[in-house]
């Protein structure tokens, strides 16, 4: 027979900026959720990746002098980027996908062009709001005091010929979906996408750009480029083969998934990617989780604000799986959290070193003390004293399966815990060093109660696997518990592991960390990182070789500046008039406020490239581009205008 088929996703990454904690959060959930599934007995298909296009990616790729995928690749690829990072936590994915993959840009090309000619994509012109930060367009009555209600950063207003979603079709489908079934949870979340987006009536969706060229093109309209949530929500079938010849699994099954995401972009994953599923007529996904944040001093994490946590340096001070637990165990998964250096130790050396390192520690070294290592077949079962903790063991692979089913990883380990707490307990109760006071007494009672514990801890490891899969093998291993006890059936059994077992004590799973030291160490792991990044700047690349030919269809001329303002409500642009010789005026917006007092560009000799397309920014016409010249000191960006002599007449070509 078959095995059952599970599909899970964790939302792809932005690669703006390095990951930090929070994304480590989600993506361990996700991968602790695929290995559950793997454990019973199920055919997993996991899928994590990165998010590469946009405005934001194209901005700073520009900031950083690179191309805007040489700048992805090193985050993506890169010496500590995200594949790095994934492999450092024990991410067990099968399958990364970029959105600068060629079988995903096709798919996204078919995919628009299916919507289009189903007539739920038309042409209009996009009047609004937009967050760059986070790639969002929003209408005025959805803007928090006139700022992104998203992240509260300032918004942009946008206006441009663009493509429109009949998002507004599917609203009635929509608020079905999520009032009558169990699609998005936890149920919190249904009540907010209610009342924040379906309630107030769902207006169609903006789904191209025409002022930035980092995306996907509209194969049929090629100025424009496809809204970047378009392309990245299609990820999620696109990594199947949907619309490509890469793979065919979307035909063989795997499909619909979990979507696993933070709260944030639940309003994409249960509105717009549905929508988009439905108009497609394919089905929408078995489920969308939105999970809390991690909090640092009550804020999200953000680059831009500096609050980040590193996870290389967490996981490298701590261990991985010490990592992994912490995030899980504390947490609740659905809601928001808050993240300290102190509570991570403390988890660690309440839970890990004194409950189950101790327990361990303290069973196999008994062991090995009273009996070589090896257990005797003689028993002698107490009842009374025994059957509380033998009947807790057998009622814990139930609980823990319920809350996993119930996306409760937190309530999971509870139940572990309560176990592994109870196997403490049942050895101060049975004190076994006094038992070995008379061996000939008492022998097989010790052996029992030895037995008992041993298989409290196997049940518990099993379960515990999907957290912490490199410490339980080492566990198991200690044990003696080999492949055939550790599977999910064999965690609802009691007496699996054989009579005669035996008992090898190793290391300390978990050491004690001693909570002041550790804090100097990270203090200072952190002081070193910031310093080798403030080092480190990105090696100037040269671009790409073009051939002159296209390259002489550049065409720079020596411009003289009219006049020169900043744009009114924008932080960076100036708007330029020039005279480029041919008697009419040229207007061109540039976004070097940060570095020029308008007035003091009045009378300059400048050089622009005349020949590009115009585009509009902030509703006004740019025919062109300043040259200049851009290097980086003490890690900010520092930008000089091209200046030539003012004896070059407005007009002279460069060649
Ligand atoms: O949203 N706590 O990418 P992203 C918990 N590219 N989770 C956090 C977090 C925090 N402090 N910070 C971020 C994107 N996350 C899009 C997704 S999917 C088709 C496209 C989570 O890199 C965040 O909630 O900004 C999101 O689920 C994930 O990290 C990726 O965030």
């Amino acid at each position: 027979m078959d095995k059952k088929k599970f599909y899970i996703t964790t939302p792809i990454y932005y690669p703006s900026d390095k990951l930090h904690i929070g994304h480590t959060y989600c993506t361990v959930a996700t991968d602790v959720l695929a290995r559950y599934h793997r454990l019973l007995g199920e055919d997993v298909m996991f899928l994590t990746g990165t998010d590469e296009h946009g405005q934001k990616i194209e901005d700073k790729a520009r900031e950083a002098g690179v191309t805007p995928k040489e700048f992805v690749d090193r985050i993506v690829e890169g010496p500590r980027g995200v594949r790095d990072l994934w492999k450092l936590m024990n991410i067990s994915n099968d399958r990364f996908i970029r959105t600068t993959d060629d079988y995903h840009v096709k798919s996204i090309q078919y995919i628009f062009r299916r919507l289009h000619d189903n007539g739920d994509i038309y042409k209009g012109t996009y009047k609004g709001k937009y967050c760059k930060p986070c790639e969002s367009f929003w209408t005025e009555s959805q803007l928090k005091d006139g700022k992104c209600p998203d992240c509260g950063r300032e918004v942009q207003d946008a206006e441009e010929e663009a493509y429109f979603f009949r998002l507004s079709k599917y609203a009635d489908k929509i608020r079905d979906l999520l009032e009558n079934t169990d699609f998005l949870e936890p149920r919190s979340r249904v009540n907010e996408m209610i009342r924040n987006f379906i309630d107030p009536g769902l207006e169609d969706l903006c789904v191209s750009r025409t002022s930035f060229s980092w995306g996907v093109p509209v194969d049929f309209d090629p100025g424009h480029v496809v809204y970047v949530w378009v392309d990245a929500l299609s990820n999620y079938i696109t990594a199947l083969g949907y619309g490509n010849g890469r793979y065919d699994d979307y035909e063989k099954g795997w499909w619909p998934g979990v979507n696993i995401v933070g709260k944030e972009i639940v309003r994409f994953h249960s509105i717009i990617w549905p929508a988009m599923l439905m108009s497609l007529g394919e089905p929408v996904p078995k489920k969308c989780f939105g999970h809390g944040w991690l909090l640092l001093d009550g804020g999200k994490m953000s680059k831009s604000k500096g609050n980040v946590v590193d996870p290389y340096i967490l996981a490298e001070q701590f261990g991985v799986d010490a990592l992994r637990f912490f995030l899980m165990r504390t947490f609740p998964f659905g809601s928001d959290g808050n993240f300290s250096n102190e509570l991570l130790i403390q988890t660690i050396n309440t839970d890990l070193a004194n409950d189950l390192g101790n327990l361990v520690s303290r069973t196999t070294a008994m062991a090995g003390k009273y009996f070589g290592g090896t257990l005797p077949a003689a028993r002698r079962y107490e009842k009374e004293r025994d059957d509380e903790l033998v009947k807790l063991v057998l009622g814990l692979r139930d609980k823990y399966e319920d809350a996993m089913e119930h996306y409760a990883p937190h309530k999971a380990l509870e139940e572990v815990f309560k176990v592994v707490q109870r196997a403490n307990k049942y050895i101060d109760e049975n004190t076994p060093w006094t038992l070995a006071k008379d061996m000939e007494q008492n022998g097989p009672r010790l052996a029992s109660v030895l037995y008992h514990l041993l298989e409290a801890t196997r049940v518990c490891g099993i379960l515990l696997t999907p957290f912490m899969p490199v410490s339980m093998d080492r566990l198991f291993a200690q044990i003696g518990a080999d492949a055939s006890v550790q599977t999910w059936l064999s965690a609802s059994m009691w007496a699996a592991l054989p009579a005669d077992v035996h008992v090898a004590k190793g290391e300390n799973l978990f050491p004690r960390v001693d909570t002041d030291k550790a804090l100097q160490e990270l203090e200072a792991a952190v002081e070193a990182a910031k310093q080798a990044e403030s080092g480190v700047e990105l090696e100037p690349q040269l671009a790409e070789a073009v051939d002159f030919d296209t390259f002489c269809k550049s065409d720079f001329r020596v411009v003289k500046v009219k006049s020169c303002e900043a744009v009114k409500k924008s932080e960076k642009l100036l708007k330029f008039i020039l005279d480029d010789g041919t008697g009419t005026d040229r207007q061109i917006l540039s976004g070097i406020r940060k570095w020029y007092e308008p007035e003091a560009l009045v009378g300059k000799t400048l050089v622009a490239i005349v020949n590009l397309p115009p585009r509009k920014m902030m509703g006004l016409e740019s025919c062109g581009m300043l040259i200049s010249a851009v290097h980086k000191e003490k890690g900010e960006e520092v930008l000089h205008l091209l200046m030539v002599d003012d004896a070059i007449p407005a007009g002279a070509k460069l060649c």
